[in-house]
């Protein structure tokens, strides 16, 4: 027999109501996934922008609502190994070193399997060299043994100049070298690449790797090699990666000048620009000037009052329907004190989860973020672009460039009459706002105090390694955790690893004078 269904009053999604009792108002919020997990693998010699794609796909998937998380190794290591001294720790015959290696990409798989198995993640990214076969058939078994699919991502790139602009730009500044200047760290980074060098095993498409799901990045994204991809997740991750580049640029942001239905506090609609609403137009377009910027792209949404921003630019621009404001369904037109008067429960259901609340008839902020997602991956490829939008639509490619989770999205500050200017940096994205200094009324709303947030809900997290994560229900791992892990529930290879836990380590390195703390959740420091 079919079971009964419900509406959920928050999504409006219909779903089957449990042993006749009404459904809960949130049951069909938190994502459900039927797939297995997937863990991407990071492949490829230090400075290759595995650190860097990681963290962009990872900011890419979340806000697509696919929890993921970055489990980087590096950070491992240097919780392992407080004082880093030179690349002599990365010698392949550093016994010691090596087994400390191991045991930190050990630590991170038990966190990924953690992750993905018990705090409701959906890919984890191990971002680690994993350059040789040994640790990539390591890790295949650790994906079998718990029913995670594997996708591997390599980045191949030998052009001298990029690599030495690559560690300038990130791995000088890096913790290892805190205490060290940057020619001096440029060359102990070049060294330890050389370390890599002799045991690098690059994924091979014809022999070795042919039944493994991966893609190779060639040349910084000029040539992709895609193998074996087994699922629609693996094509997302590949047709984002063939859109991301690393050239410099900057894309502006700002909403359309103020409308007449912005004066009246009216939400939607197609109203044209007040007067100030011109202002601001004219003022943007003396903003645009001063930007002195080489093929800036303009695009505005379908609607009157973002078309006629862009009128006084008097420059091409592109209209995408897309872009369009969050569609208020039946509340179209109306001021929230008149929503809150006609369709209370409504009013009240938008406080309680805004992210995922649906306008009877119209949108959510989740909706606006599948329709709005074409856009990004469009940005992606482009270089300097101004995109003219909506409060509502501005959030949400805001919080894609800034990693704001669903949560923060709906309230993120985006005023009339102010661009936001954001610079590609590193890892990240810099944001500058320039207010245009023209008035305008205030159209933001904050969350309510008094609405209770209620738990049980999958929010986003951001993109972070648990390691660093500030968030205190992670545990953060330690190496010597390995001595408690189940070995039967590890793969034979990670199995015999394990056994390697720091109470067998000689107690100096090559390269790094260590000793031993007596409190057990004190691992290796230098002396
Ligand atoms: P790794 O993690 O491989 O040691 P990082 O991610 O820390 O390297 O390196 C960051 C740098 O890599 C950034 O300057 C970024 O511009 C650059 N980068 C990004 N993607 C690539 C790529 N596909 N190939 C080479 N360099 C890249
Ligand atoms: P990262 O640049 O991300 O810090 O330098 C390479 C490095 O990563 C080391 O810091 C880290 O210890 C190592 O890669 C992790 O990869 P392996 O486990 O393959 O050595
Ligand atoms: O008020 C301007 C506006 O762009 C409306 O058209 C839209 O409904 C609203 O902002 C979106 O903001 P919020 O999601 O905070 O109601």
């Amino acid at each position: 027999m079919p079971r009964e269904l419900t509406q959920n009053k928050i999504q409006k999604i219909w779903i089957p109501t449990k042993d006749d009792k009404p459904s809960p108002r949130r049951a069909a919020c938190a994502p459900h996934f039927s797939n297995p997990p997937t863990v991407i693998v990071m492949v490829g010699l230090p400075a290759r922008g595995k650190t860097y794609m990681s963290k962009k796909l990872t900011r890419y998937l979340n806000w697509i609502g696919m929890p993921t998380k970055v489990f980087n190794v590096g950070e491992y290591r240097r919780e392992a190994v407080k004082n880093y001294s030179s690349y002599d720790f990365f010698k392949p015959d550093n016994e010691c070193a090596v087994k400390i290696r191991q045991q930190c990409a050990l630590a991170a798989l038990r966190d990924v399997r953690s992750y993905l198995k018990d705090e409701g993640g959906q890919v984890a990214v191990f971002d680690a060299t994993n350059t040789t076969r040994e640790r990539r058939d390591m890790i295949l078994n650790f994906g079998n043994e718990n029913g995670f699919k594997i996708f591997f991502i390599e980045s191949v790139c030998d052009d001298p100049s990029v690599i030495a602009s690559n560690i300038m730009e990130v791995k000088v500044s890096c913790p290892d070298y805190r205490d060290c200047n940057k020619t001096d760290a440029m060359l102990d980074f070049q060294r330890r690449i050389e370390c890599y060098k002799s045991s690098y095993e690059p994924l091979d498409p014809d022999q070795y790797d042919r039944e493994n799901s991966f893609i190779k990045v060639i040349d910084v994204g000029r040539r992709f090699l895609v193998n074996r991809v087994q699922d629609h997740i693996q094509s997302k991750i590949v047709y984002y990666l063939m859109n991301i580049h690393v050239q410099p640029r900057t894309i502006y942001l700002c909403r359309h000048g103020e409308s007449t239905d912005n004066l009246e506090g009216r939400l939607g609609g197609d109203s044209g620009l007040s007067p100030q609403g011109k202002k601001f137009a004219a003022a943007l377009s003396r903003f645009v000037e001063e930007q002195k910027l080489n093929d800036l792209k303009v695009w505005t949404s379908q609607l009157c009052r973002s078309i006629q921003t862009a009128e006084h630019l008097r420059v091409p621009y592109e209209q995408r329907k897309a872009l369009n404001e969050i569609d208020a369904g039946v509340c179209e037109e109306m001021t929230y004190e008149e929503v809150k008067e006609k369709y209370p429960e409504e009013f009240a259901l938008r406080d309680e989860d805004k992210f995922y609340y649906r306008y009877p008839a119209g949108e959510s902020y989740q909706d606006l973020v599948q329709r709005v997602e074409p856009v990004i991956m469009d940005l992606e490829r482009q270089e300097n672009v101004l995109v003219i939008c909506h409060q509502a639509v501005m959030r949400c490619l805001l919080a894609y460039f800034l990693d704001k989770s669903a949560d923060e999205m709906p309230y993120l500050k985006c005023p009339l009459h102010t661009v936001l200017k954001l610079t590609p940096v590193a890892y990240g994205c810099k944001v500058e706002s320039i207010s245009l200094n023209v008035e305008a009324v205030n159209t933001h709303r904050d969350r309510p105090e008094e609405v209770k947030r209620g738990p049980g809900i999958l929010i986003r997290r951001n993109s972070v390694t648990p390691l660093t994560s500030p968030e205190t229900n992670i545990k953060k791992p330690r190496i010597d955790d390995l001595d408690e892990a189940p070995i039967q529930d590890l793969p034979p290879s990670v199995a015999s690893l394990a056994l390697c836990s720091p109470s067998h380590l000689p107690l100096s390195l090559a390269g790094q004078n260590l000793r031993r703390n007596s409190s057990r959740h004190d691992i290796l420091q230098p002396c």
